[in-house]
């Protein structure tokens, strides 16, 4: 099951189901569980348009619907629960939702960008198997039912230090879905390393993309951006290497090639940020001002981003 609507869960929804596995998807909204139960999604990829039925539910509705689903049999893809919500939807609501579904040891497994939300759903699901996860496939969603995949990459996931483990079998299960999928995918023992090296990325192009409402790949093109790009990667750099992280490579050389690999795309707070929608960077910049300020290390510009960054959504 995939809770989250986005492009991230129908990209992946419509792969899984593409494969014949067993997947539904948990929207926020009625009026999009209602058109994706008519319609299913449609995936385009490179150039081609496929149609895939699936079964989808209304976030408010889950605990209704563990007993008796109406309209469908509730579907058999509870081992495994995808979360792909943005961190600022993940509020007491849905974690009290997520309790319920994960109640008969389903693993849940998080695909959030920034920081913060692990601890947090750590303390609230103690019994619950969590597994952080990292996607650097491209997405986009156009409309309810519709999301072209626009870029190959890579789904990394690990076990959540401390949490309960689910056992490698349910792992082998996992890992064989995805590739039955045709996801490239690989499991990781060091997934906060993992995080930190997305966070880092995160926090450079998703800000000042969305100050200056620019591509990420028009970004590094401009001298004062460009500058303004190496100040805040430094200062993030050296407070995860403060707080543990390492790198095993040039971080400043994969954030160029990552503006490059994705230099048609607006960041997912470009688009939050045009949309008038709350934004993540409470948890991308806020996310690494409050590990700086646990470790008494300054960090004015990841404090800058963050209060930049909300002043444009008024
Ligand atoms: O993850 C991203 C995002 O937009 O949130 C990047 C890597 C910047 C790609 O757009």
């Amino acid at each position: 099951m995939i809770v989250g609507a986005g492009s991230i869960g129908l990209m992946y929804a419509s792969r899984l189901a593409r494969a014949g596995i067993s997947v539904s998807l948990v929207t926020r909204s009625a009026g999009q569980a209602s058109a994706l139960n008519k319609y299913g999604i449609t995936l385009e990829e490179q150039g081609k348009k496929s149609q895939h039925p699936i079964p989808a539910f209304v976030m408010g509705s889950l605990d209704v619907l563990t007993d008796e689903p109406t309209g469908f049999w509730w579907p058999n893809d509870h081992d495994w629960i995808w979360l792909t919500v943005k961190q600022t939807h993940l509020d007491s609501n849905l974690i009290s939702q997520l309790s319920s579904l994960t109640a008969q040891g389903a693993s849940l497994l998080c695909l959030q960008n920034g920081i913060g939300h692990m601890e947090k759903l750590g303390a609230a699901l103690p019994n619950t198997p969590l597994y952080a996860a990292i996607s650097t496939e491209g997405a986009l969603r156009m409309d309810d039912t519709t999301v072209i995949h626009t870029g190959q990459g890579r789904l990394t996931v690990g076990a959540w230090p401390k949490s309960l483990n689910t056992g490698e079998q349910m792992q082998k299960m996992l890992l064989e879905s995805l590739d039955l999928a045709g996801i490239d995918a690989e499991l990781s023992n060091e997934m906060v390393n993992r995080l930190y090296d997305k966070l880092l990325i995160n926090a450079v192009i998703n800000p000042l993309t969305a100050i200056y409402g620019v591509k990420n790949g028009d970004l590094p093109q401009d001298p004062v951006r460009l500058k303004l790009m190496m100040a805040v990667h430094a200062e993030s750099e050296a407070i995860l290497t403060a707080a543990g992280w390492h790198s095993p490579v040039d971080s400043w050389e994969r954030l160029l090639s990552v503006c490059k690999q994705t230099a048609r795309n607006e960041s997912s707070m470009l688009r939050d940020v045009k949309a008038g929608r709350l934004t993540e960077a409470d948890w991308i910049n806020g996310g690494i001002a409050a590990l700086a300020k646990r470790l008494h290390i300054p960090a004015p510009l990841n404090d800058a981003m963050t209060v930049l960054i909300k002043s444009l959504i008024i």
